[in-house]
């Protein structure tokens, strides 16, 4: 299944197979059913050629092998993956904005960018045979739950920097069907569409559906009467009742897929028809459990953080990611068959990043923001509610009491001013309140930033 390739700096490369000629795929020939012991081969040729590959590109990389006195010849079993050290999102940032690339332009063919834990984004890249892979994992997705040649897919995912849009378009026209790229927004739109054009396939982000859902029931349309017939949902945690919620009020088939920039985007996992745990495109991505605090492997079926070695990322590998998402590995088979592990659905973070509308969000991030904007106090709190579907953040910040006198002219300057910073570091609009000073209450320990009341 693997050609050699050569790039111009000599370097070798190992070539996939493209399995994304448009409508070509046959689920059942996919990596998802190789034998156990095929699939650890594969996995272990790959991690030694990406670590090598990272090792030899990326500064990093070796500088930490040094640190721990390794070279890619101590990797001699999947096993000895433990000896790598992690990486972590900070180092994304501190190396902002190519510093763990493997190589430059013209290999490069695409960016995309993703929160990072204060003001800069953090930066990920792509060869051509990067994007070629995870067009093919992006397939293989679909296939998973179900979806052919032939259907309609309304991709209401976000294109732009997010991985989110272009992951599923590229996937979707592979696969052979017709991708609509509403991007988000506009509901009342999208409703239109979606009934208009015969739509199959819906794909966004689960919070987005249910507002979808609500906003139908408004226009009078019944989604149960559309040919509309699964969703693909991901990009934030959402729970079983929210999925018997989506498939009751909407009468489709709700599954969940996960990714993140760091690794490819969207494509690293995804539910089956079983519904019942994601498989992980292990072929491509190691995953290990780990202790959060102590740092150490866990055994299957024990929650802890997951973390994912890129096994084919040539642009921008990465070794060890601690993705911060809490789950665990599922040990039992899956009745569909496949043989690529599961993951429980994610349920939440092991630190404090919090998703609105698809969009990850730090509380530095906004702490970042208020700093900018003199006439604040460093104290502040973030409320988030959800009403008819949609999240809505509100920021709370302590300011003296002479802003907050009626018709303040400073007061409304200082809110205009700290709204523009929210939005042009996070990219979505954000309520701001001015509250007096100590109407924050202060906390001994760490201080609670975040009250998150969507799910009262
Ligand atoms: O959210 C990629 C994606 C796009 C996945 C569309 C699925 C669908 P990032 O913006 O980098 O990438 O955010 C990644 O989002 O570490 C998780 O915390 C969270 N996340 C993604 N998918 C799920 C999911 C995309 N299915 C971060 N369930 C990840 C729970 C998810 N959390």
């Amino acid at each position: 299944m693997c050609l050699k390739h050569t790039n111009e700096k000599g370097k070798l490369m190992l070539m996939e197979t493209p399995i994304n000629t448009i409508g070509q795929f046959n689920p059942a020939s996919a990596p998802d059913y190789l034998p156990v012991a095929q699939l650890r081969q594969w996995q272990f040729s790959r991690l030694s050629a990406m670590v090598k590959w990272a090792y030899e590109n990326v500064q990093m990389v070796r500088a930490r092998m040094a640190q721990r006195q390794m070279t890619p010849d101590d990797l001699q079993s999947l096993e000895d993956i433990t000896k790598l050290p992690f990486t972590v999102k900070n180092d994304l940032r501190d190396t902002y904005p190519f510093g763990l690339f493997a190589c430059g332009f013209p290999e490069v063919v695409r960016l995309h960018a993703s929160s990072g834990t204060t003001g800069k984004p953090i930066v990920v890249a792509y060869t051509q045979q990067d994007v070629d892979v995870w067009t093919g994992l992006m397939v293989r997705t679909f296939a998973a739950c179900g979806l052919h040649k032939g259907d309609v897919v309304q991709n209401s995912y976000g294109y732009g920097l997010f991985t989110g849009g272009l992951g599923f378009h590229y996937g979707a026209e592979a696969l052979g069907a017709a991708v609509i790229p509403t991007s988000g927004g506009n509901t009342e739109r999208q409703i239109m569409i979606m009934k208009d054009f015969g739509v199959t396939v819906i794909c966004c982000t689960p919070s987005y559906f249910v507002h979808i859902i609500e906003q139908a029931g408004q226009m009078g349309i019944d989604l149960k009467k559309l040919p509309l017939r699964a969703g693909l949902f991901g990009a934030e945690p959402w729970t079983e009742e929210m999925r018997r919620h989506i498939e009751k009020e909407s009468g489709i088939k709700a599954y969940d897929c996960y990714g993140l920039s760091e690794i490819v985007g969207p494509g690293v996992g995804s539910e089956c028809l079983a519904q019942n745990g994601l498989h992980i495109f292990e072929d491509y991505f190691y995953p290990e459990i780990i202790d959060p605090e102590t740092e150490e492997n866990l055994p299957e079926d024990v929650e802890g953080e997951l973390v994912l070695t890129t096994l084919s990322k040539w642009a921008m590998p990465m070794i060890r990611y601690r993705t911060r998402d809490m789950t665990r590995i599922i040990p039992e088979s899956c009745p569909c068959g496949r043989t690529v592990r599961r993951i429980e659905k994610i349920s939440r973070r092991s630190d404090d990043m919090f998703i609105i509308r698809g969009v990850n969000v730090f509380p530095s991030q906004i702490e970042a923001a208020l700093l900018r904007v003199e006439g604040t106090l460093p104290h502040y709190q973030i409320i988030l509610t959800r009403s008819k579907g949609l999240d809505r953040i509100e920021v709370q910040v302590e300011t003296s009491e002479k802003n907050l006198e009626e018709k303040s002219k400073s007061g409304e300057e200082l809110k205009s001013k700290i709204s523009y910073n929210l939005e042009h570091i996070l990219g979505i609009r954000a309520k701001v309140t001015l509250v007096g000073p100590n109407a924050i209450p202060r906390s001994e320990g760490k201080a609670k930033r975040l009250i998150d009341k969507r799910h009262q």
